[in-house]
């Protein structure tokens, strides 16, 4: 199943030029064409990701110190031009329409509605939302908070907020009582923080971007780079031009890695000329990553019996724990195995081994791919296993390099928000604000769901997000909602979980991040941090999409200001007022990585936090970095059951997560509705199937419930035998709560077991 990139199937129908090119500024202007946004939304676009610019809001790849021209990509451009669209969801859209007629809109015409413009509460009386005040907002969700049990109440947010914003919810969720802060991340990369953080002893990765001009391989594991972090093409094709062996396993072949046209360069437009970005390109098969790497393994320490001066002994031997043991099982795993589990052969795997055994330096890269399985931490931990070899962390142009998703999502996790007492800063924020934290563990995302599904939660406070709808099982979930005693949603636009309503609920109105903050010391930033662990300043200067919209730490103050009994040294009117003192509390919690915030506010390419494993600190338990042994060779940690396949939940290149920009997924070559099921035209025949027929698929893990999504279309397509793909969220009902990474709890979204029903 692989070729090389120079011997491109050109002719295949499934995908188009590449990634970039003329197909990008489309993109861009149908977007335009749709959103009717402000015309400054081109000076907007100028600035962005650029000091003194706001930072985007799409994905969090990192700032270079010296931007292009144009610091965006189309999936940037769209972001923005989304979020400055020139239509209106008031309460005019919801004196038209009741909450259950809503219900019944897609996911594209919710939002398409336009911006959220003023607070509002829903009526039970009417089904409708109302405008209402923010006095009487605060006022209301205050006085609900304070009847319920805080152990009872969430507070989810999104990888969008600041992290002024997200120190702020934090320091409330703690002194009003509970560690029940899910994040995003808890769907997406917990796998690193928690599985990376235990064989190395880091939550997050250890390159930073001069890695990628000094490494001659990158090994990329299940991250789409053209759709979901297409900045990250620039060093990508610097890297590929000066030879560097980029080597792909994905069960898809993604175009953005097969090739790319850069919109930047006249010469590449205007020729159509494209550099081919991997070298070799292997469709292993979905959650055969574990296998696939073990292969990797096993021949580069065959080549060390017989050569010799392959593995880098001083560095094994000073720094990890566990080597004999994963030599010892690579030897006594046949190539069979490996084979079989990893849909690759041994002929595809060594020629890659080999490249890597003679590589100075290496980045291990992924994303979703890895993450999202029963064992995604064991893939993680079998990808450092490989690093770990060659000593390739810790040493410049090497490193592991987990692709966040949302643009502050790792920030986020840096300033406090934690469902984990031992990583937040508990004595610190008990020494600085004179109250006892709590330190009990409080909810994963999987279990806030749980929780509202089994009563156990009675409040849910949203910071941003669509988590109703992002989260597995959600047909089975969503009904629990209305349950709930109280929902808050800190919002931009409508969605999905606005929808899910119970008689004490707000809907609250926030500016977005390109948009003037204006508070009584003047017009205030924000800060982010990035997937290289970079810290940016962002300033947005449009005018607000209405009056009545507050900040995010505006509204975070409000609430709990309503809702905690005053303390002298929590002054949150002031903090409001000035958001550098935000940044100054920051500092003062974390004096070590945020020396100086305020001043370093600006730097180009962002203040770099550090990293202890990229100075060759482990801080694991042991103070090594550790190699291990997984439990099993399948993410899934089973085989398929006759007439079982593997479903893979995929993000169109028109989407931003529940956000849906659009119909097509230009470059996979795919313009539908998106209820479309993907498998290889043999398994469609072997499956008694035709293209374009309607099936159902049902998860095949047995616990009771049946799960179902009923009405997708069947449609050929390049994957791996076994394989079948369909879109997020759509997919969600068929992934069961109980199915998710052992480790971290993040959910199997990459790995789920179905059948198919005709
Ligand atoms: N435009 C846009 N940008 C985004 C987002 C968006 O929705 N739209 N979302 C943001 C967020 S929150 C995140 S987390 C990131 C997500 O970015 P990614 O990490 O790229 O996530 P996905 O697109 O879900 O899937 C990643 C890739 O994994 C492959 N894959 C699936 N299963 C396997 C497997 O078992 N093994 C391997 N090796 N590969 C596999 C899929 O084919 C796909 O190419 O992007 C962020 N950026
Ligand atoms: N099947 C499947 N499920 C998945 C995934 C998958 O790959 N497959 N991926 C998972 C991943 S990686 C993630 S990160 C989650 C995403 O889960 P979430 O982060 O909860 O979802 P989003 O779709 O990003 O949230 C979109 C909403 O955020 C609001 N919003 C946008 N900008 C702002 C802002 O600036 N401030 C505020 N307050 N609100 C704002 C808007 O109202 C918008 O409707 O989904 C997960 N679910
Ligand atoms: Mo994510």
């Amino acid at each position: 199943m692989a070729d090389d990139a120079e011997g491109q199937r050109e002719d295949t129908p499934y995908y188009r030029e590449g990634a970039g090119g003329w197909g990008s500024v489309e993109g861009m202007a149908k977007i335009m064409a749709e959103m009717k946004p402000m015309p400054a939304v081109l000076d907007t676009l100028r600035v962005q990701n650029k000091p003194g610019g706001h930072m985007c809001t799409s994905c969090a790849w990192t700032k270079p110190k010296d931007p292009h021209p144009f610091e965006f990509c189309e999936n940037g451009a769209k972001a923005t031009i989304w979020d400055l669209t020139s239509a209106r969801c008031g309460p005019d859209v919801f004196a038209r329409h009741t909450v259950t007629e809503l219900l019944g809109w897609s996911d594209h015409d919710l939002e398409r509605q336009g911006r959220l413009t003023h607070p509002l509460r829903y009526d039970p009386a009417t089904d409708k939302y109302r405008e209402t005040t923010w006095e009487e907002a605060f006022a209301g969700i205050g006085a609900e908070l304070r009847k319920l049990d805080p152990k009872s109440v969430v507070f989810y947010t999104s990888g969008r907020a600041s992290l002024e914003t997200s120190y702020l919810w934090q320091l409330f969720g703690r002194m009003y009582g509970h560690n029940n802060m899910p994040d995003s991340s808890n769907m997406c990369h917990e796998t690193t923080s928690v599985g990376l953080k235990k064989v190395i002893g880091s939550p997050v990765g250890t390159c930073v971007l001069e890695d990628f001009d000094h490494c001659d391989m990158l090994l990329f594991f299940g991250q789409n780079t053209g759709t979901n972090s297409p900045r990250f093409l620039h060093p990508l094709q610097q890297a590929a031009k000066r030879g560097c062996h980029i080597v792909t396993f994905n069960p898809v072949r993604e175009a953005g890695l097969v090739k790319f046209k850069n919109p930047q360069s006249p010469l590449q437009m205007t020729l159509g000329s494209a550099t081919p970005i991997s070298e070799t390109y292997l469709q292993v098969r979905p959650g055969g990553d574990i296998a696939a790497i073990l292969g990797l393994v096993k021949r580069v320490l065959e080549i060390e019996d017989e050569e010799g001066g392959i593995v880098d002994r001083a560095f094994v031997a000073e720094n990890t724990r566990g080597y004999e043991e994963l030599r010892a099982f690579a030897r006594a795993t046949d190539w069979t195995a490996i084979e079989a589990a990893s849909g690759l052969t041994r002929g595809e795997l060594v020629p890659v081994a080999e490249t890597y055994a003679r590589a100075k330096a290496a980045i291990g890269i992924y994303g979703m791919g890895l993450t999202q399985h029963v064992h995604g931490s064991d893939s993680i931990a079998m990808l450092v296993n490989l690093l770990l070899l060659r000593g390739n962390i810790g040493r410049p142009g090497t490193g592991i390099s987990p692709v966040r998703g949302h643009s502050n999502v790792q920030g986020q996790r840096t300033v406090g928000i934690t469902e984990k007492p031992e990583l937040a800063p508990l004595d610190q924020l008990r020494e600085m604000f004179g109250f006892e934290p709590p330190r009990d563990k409080g909810h994963t995302t999987i279990e806030a769901a749980q929780g509202v599904l089994d009563g156990t939660v009675r409040g849910f406070l949203s910071l941003g997000g669509n988590f109703a709808h992002a989260i597995s099982d959600t047909a089975r979930v969503q009904p629990a909602w209305r349950d709930l005693a109280l929902n808050v949603q800190i919002a931009t636009k409508l969605n999905r979980s606005h929808l899910l309503t119970c008689p004490a609920m707000w809907l609250l109105p926030c500016l977005v991040r390109a948009e003037e903050d204006l508070q009584a010391t003047g017009p205030q930033a924000v800060s982010m941090e990035d997937s290289l662990s970079h810290i940016h300043g962002s300033l947005g200067r449009r005018t607000p999409a209405s009056d009545a919209l507050r900040s995010e730490p505006a509204i975070v103050a409000g609430i709990a200001k309503a809702t905690l009994d005053p303390n002298p040294r929590v002054t949150w009117d002031d903090w409001v007022g000035d958001y550098g003192k935000v940044r100054d509390l920051i500092e003062r919690t974390w004096p070590d990585q945020f020396a100086d915030f305020n001043g370093r506010l600006y730097t180009p390419g962002g203040f770099y936090r550090g990293n202890a494993a990229r100075d060759r600190r482990w801080k694991t338990d042991s103070g090594k970095a550790e190699f291990t042994v997984p439990p099993s060779l399948l993410s899934l940690g089973r085989e398929l059951r006759d007439g079982e396949y593997t479903l893979v939940t995929l993000r169109s290149n028109d989407q931003f997560n529940t956000t849906i920009y659009g119909y097509s997924d230009r470059l996979r070559n795919l313009d539908t509705d998106r209820m479309i099921v993907l498998m290889n035209p043999e398994e469609i025949a072997r499956a008694g199937l035709r293209e374009g027929q309607a099936v159902r698929l049902v998860c095949a893990e047995e616990d009771g419930h049946r799960r179902e999504v009923g009405g997708l279309r069947v449609t050929a397509y390049d994957l791996p035998d076994r394989c079948l793909a369909a879109y997020y969220p759509e997919a969600n009902p068929l992934v069961p709560l109980s199915l998710h990474d052992e480790l971290s709890k993040t959910p199997a979204y990459k790995g789920t077991p179905v059948r198919i029903e005709a």
